[in-house]
């Protein structure tokens, strides 16, 4: 009588293969998914448990900016900073102009930028040095817009502890207007949309017209009590040629 594979024994050697591959080893980890949007790829289980794990234990002990609809932490070079919903027009002005030095990645993050560099997303290209992290809870979202064409492609987004669904909306030609200046709400759109599941532990990897003629949103809907995502949107600079 032979016993349905799923239901063999596993010997000693199975077992630990198996967890070996939950830590560190990058070239075996699940495929890359093909989304149906040009230029949108997704990886998951990018990293293991026990990263997630350490990376929001870390996360949770930062100085969170507490100024926006939701939490956030800026890393990485200069960063331009989006005003409050209740700014006053002069305010706006001013902190959209301002340009200021944010803390480099820390170093408990970099198993992250290791991974995307190991996988060869930033073939050619500089390390990711920019990194937003913003966590949702409730209804918390991220109104529409296009990755910033300051920043190279590919931008890669992971997302930690609950999934979620992001929303793409397509334009009609790509337009990175800016979210801050009010100018994405107003960028025509074909209307054709697509929503994207993002696994825990799930690498979403946006570059061409996955960045440029969609933009993306986090939608401001009720979701279940005790509800947390939280998201590291990795960025590199272009660089001059
Ligand atoms: O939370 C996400 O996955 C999206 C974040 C995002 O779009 C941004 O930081 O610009």
């Amino acid at each position: 009588m032979t016993t349905p594979a799923s239901r063999k024994r596993k010997t000693l050697h199975e077992y630990f293969d198996r967890t070996a591959h939950t830590s560190n080893d990058r070239s075996r980890t699940s495929s890359v998914l093909q989304l149906s949007i040009p230029g949108l790829t997704l990886i998951p289980e990018f990293i293991s448990r026990d990263e997630e794990t350490a990376l929001l234990t870390f996360l949770d002990g930062q100085d969170w900016r507490t100024d926006l609809n939701r939490r956030c932490l800026h890393y990485g070079g200069t960063y331009c900073l989006m005003p409050p919903r209740d700014a006053s027009a002069e305010e706006r002005k001013r902190i959209e102009s301002t340009i200021l030095k944010a803390d480099n990645i820390p170093a408990k993050v970099d198993l992250v930028v290791d991974g995307m560099m190991e996988r060869g997303l930033y073939d050619g290209k500089q390390r990711p040095a920019f990194c937003i992290v913003n966590e949702y809870m409730g209804t918390q979202g991220i109104s529409a817009h296009v990755e910033n064409f300051r920043f190279d492609s590919p931008v890669c987004g992971l997302t930690l502890n609950n999934g979620d669904s992001i929303r793409f909306h397509e334009l009609v030609d790509a337009n990175d207007a800016s979210v801050r200046s009010r100018g994405a709400c107003k960028v025509p759109r074909t209307g054709k949309k697509q929503d994207v599941w993002l696994p825990p532990r799930s690498l979403l990897v946006m570059s061409g017209e996955s960045r440029t003629k969609w933009q993306h949103e986090i939608r401001h809907i009720k979701r279940p009590l005790n509800f947390k995502r939280v998201s590291l949107t990795f960025r590199t600079e272009k660089l001059v040629r």
